[in-house]
């Protein structure tokens, strides 16, 4: 870089510098993207005019954003990414367009049809007939497939359930001594589509077998041929106090192979993605109060602060990023990406991909479902056993339902879309949600669930509800065997 361009960028961007700043610019600026670096910092702070000072002053705060030395070898490094971002399902774009909104009959009759669907490849549901024909065939042994209009349990202990399907709706009962199937069915939630067995009895459907969805036994399980590996992290809340700036630098210094021994240098050097699931930063008027538990207080620059930590990164690691309920766009789920206009640069990046919430990914073939996880609040209140501090259970009950937030009604705000974004409609190699605070994992049928915790401390809020947060504990997984491991930083 010479002076006249230097010159001419920073007049570009209406910036008074001073003539004695040049040279240190010079020094400072080898490449355009450092220039960019320079100018982008130097805009946030806007002085009257750039100094020689005021560029060293820059410099020195930025000792640890300096750009990785690029000849260090690293396998991640010399690998090409292969990511695909299932785009078709995806809500972005696609929401607030063409009037998409449909309403709540077709909403709930998509989902039906595709569960009934995947519900039917078992053997004792194949042949399931719809509620009016069992109706009328009394006494006799059914199958059913429907909607939960209703469960609870009666003063005789008994459990009600009222199932609905496009022919009709049908009460059915599991009776009080059935204490296996009453165990069961307590992972049933309204809304969510199940298969009944039993025999229809005195206007009752006496139940005998619950089915979910579930996943099959044997599916074929895709793994990446190169050995690559992705961190998966998530409700960092940037911007407000408790964000752990330290730890999350730890974290950008590992994978900078700045810190570690030998052998977590190894495991840092395949690391190609990370993948985000939501609550990127802390947002403005989330919660009551909020305001008084903000160090940034406008959005905008909550982005901007987190771009910085991400223009540390290794220039090789792709970065993929869905929404949750603090970041920038709209609370109703399925959530569309964070919008340009509060995370621009963002969008300019190409290693920053943005997505809807929920998201569905390949990399390198391996299939990643990312979801922010607000239907967890919802779930660990309806299911008795379910718990805070290990989300991975509640994860797993969604995935053998086959969708990730199946109530309505409840603390997730759902939209009618023309489609039901949040079916899971092909098992993923990786279940990932985050929101809970809390890194719990498991492994399903070949799934592996995974809730990647968070880099907040524990806030005022979840003091009161009891919810102890583990920050800094971030899920790696190899994409080549997948197998995951748990970095502490
Ligand atoms: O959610 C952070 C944590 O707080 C997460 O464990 C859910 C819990 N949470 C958030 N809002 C509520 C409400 N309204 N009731 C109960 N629990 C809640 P975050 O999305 O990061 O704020
Ligand atoms: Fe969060
Ligand atoms: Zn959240």
């Amino acid at each position: 870089m010479n002076h006249s361009e230097i010159l001419l960028r920073f007049l570009e961007h209406n910036i008074n510098i001073h003539p004695t700043a040049l040279d240190e610019i010079e020094r400072l600026c080898s490449t355009n993207m450092e220039l960019d670096k320079l100018l982008r910092k130097t805009k946030e702070k806007s002085p009257s005019v750039v100094t020689p000072e005021f560029v060293k002053e820059i410099d020195e705060k930025d000792e640890r954003l300096k750009p990785v030395i690029k000849r260090r070898k690293s396998t991640a490094e010399e690998i090409d990414s292969q990511i695909k971002i299932h785009r078709e399902k995806d809500i972005t774009s696609k929401s607030f367009t063409s009037g998409q909104i449909g309403n709540f009959v077709d909403f709930f009759n998509i989902r039906y049809e595709k569960l009934a669907k995947i519900l039917k490849k078992r053997e004792t549901l194949a042949s399931s007939s719809l509620i009016e024909v069992v109706k009328n065939r009394p006494s006799e042994e059914g199958q059913i497939i429907g909607i939960v209009n209703d469960i609870r349990q009666t003063k005789n202990r008994h459990i009600f359930l009222v199932l609905e399907d496009p022919s009709g709706t049908i009460k059915a009962l599991i009776p009080n001594k059935d204490e296996a199937l009453k165990r069961k069915a307590k992972e049933v939630v309204k809304d969510e589509i199940v298969g009944l067995k039993g025999t229809y009895r005195k206007e009752l459907f006496i139940i005998e077998e619950i089915f979910f969805p579930d996943l099959p036994h044997n599916r074929e399980i895709r793994k990446s041929p190169e050995p690559v590996a992705l961190a998966l992290i998530s409700d960092l809340h940037v911007g407000n106090m408790q964000f752990l700036e330290d730890t999350f630098l730890k974290f950008v210094r590992w994978l900078r192979l700045e810190e570690g021994g030998r052998a977590e240098k190894e495991l840092a050097t395949k690391v190609k993605y990370i993948v985000i699931g939501g609550d990127v930063v802390d947002g403005v008027g989330i919660y009551p109060e909020q305001k008084d538990e903000l160090v940034i207080k406008n959005i905008k620059h909550q982005y901007s602060k987190f771009y910085q930590y991400l223009e540390m990164l290794p220039d090789y690691i792709d970065v993929i990023i869905c929404p949750g309920n603090h970041d920038a766009t709209r609370q109703a789920e399925p959530q569309p990406a964070i919008s340009e206009e509060f995370a621009p640069q963002y969008y300019e990046d190409q290693r920053v991909h943005m997505a809807g919430n929920p998201m569905s990914l390949e990399l390198h073939g391996v299939r990643v479902t990312s979801y922010h996880g607000r239907s967890l609040d919802d779930i660990i209140s309806a299911i008795p056993g379910m718990k805070y501090s290990r989300p991975a259970k509640p994860m797993l009950s969604l995935l053998k339902k086959r969708h990730l937030s199946p109530l309505y009604g409840g603390k997730v705000p759902l939209a009618p879309e023309k489609y039901d974004y949040l079916l899971i409609e092909e098992p993923p190699e990786i279940l990932h949600m985050g929101h809970v605070h809390t890194t719990d994992s498991r492994s399903y049928r070949n799934s592996l669930i995974i809730n990647s915790g968070t880099f907040q401390a524990q806030t005022a809020f979840q003091k009161r509800m009891n919810i102890q947060p583990t920050p800094g504990r971030v899920p790696i997984v190899d994409l080549n065997s997948l197998k995951m491991t748990v970095k502490e930083f």
